[in-house]
């Protein structure tokens, strides 16, 4: 199943990524300060699950080619959250005191328990979640202001570094047979990145 067949197979969502309200205030930096305090908060949550969900798809992988690739990310994971941490200090805020909103632990719990799916749709749904946020931050590098006070995050997520991987994680999924649930699992993915997204803008909470 072709990766680009598959983000074609939700094009109509995926187009509303980069042209979210949250994504567009950052872009232009008229996001308020409190919001993109609750999406450090949130995102921090979001790489602690992912970084488990990312070590049991090494342990997952079908081949050392394949776990190559996956082992490869999660040095970056350790790095961003180290941004976070910093970040998180210098405008005062306890990261570690927080707690994982609704939509932030709906969607972890989704990834975590996906490897029990199977190598394919767990592949599709960590593809889907990474590339989903190199398009969202690409969207803001182009139309964003250099000196954005959010640069180390929208350079982290639309590096060449960053795509590259992506790209290669997108590789290994043009090598999955085609099959239905990969197309609902991407669609999940999609709509989890647009909650998260609204989750944070407009301040979710329990
Ligand atoms: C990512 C993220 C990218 N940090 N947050 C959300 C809501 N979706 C995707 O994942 P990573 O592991 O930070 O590259």
């Amino acid at each position: 199943m072709s990766a680009a067949a598959l983000l074609a197979s939700h094009a109509g969502l995926w187009a509303r990524l980069p042209t979210h309200p949250f994504v567009v205030a950052t872009a232009e930096g008229s996001l308020p300060a409190g919001a993109f305090d609750r999406w450090l908060e949130q995102d921090h949550w979001f790489v602690v699950g992912f970084r488990r969900f990312l070590a049991r798809m090494v342990e997952l992988a079908p081949d050392e080619g394949a776990r190559d690739v996956l082992a490869g990310g999660l040095g970056a994971l350790a790095d961003e959250l180290a941004l976070f941490r910093s970040e998180g200090a210098g405008r005062g805020l306890d990261l570690d005191g927080t707690e994982p909103s609704p939509t932030t632990l709906g969607y972890t719990s989704y990834l975590q328990a996906a490897p029990v799916e199977g190598w394919p749709v767990a592949l599709t749904a960590l593809f889907g979640a990474e590339k989903a946020y190199f398009d969202a931050w690409s969207a803001v590098r182009d139309r964003g202001r250099a000196d954005s006070p959010y640069r180390p995050f929208v350079d982290n997520w639309s590096s060449p570094a960053f795509g590259d991987w992506v790209d290669e994680v997108g590789g290994l999924v043009d090598r999955l047979a085609p099959a239905p649930e990969l197309e609902l699992t991407l669609g999940r993915v999609v709509r989890f990145e647009l909650r998260f997204w609204d989750a944070v803008h407009v301040g979710e909470t329990w």
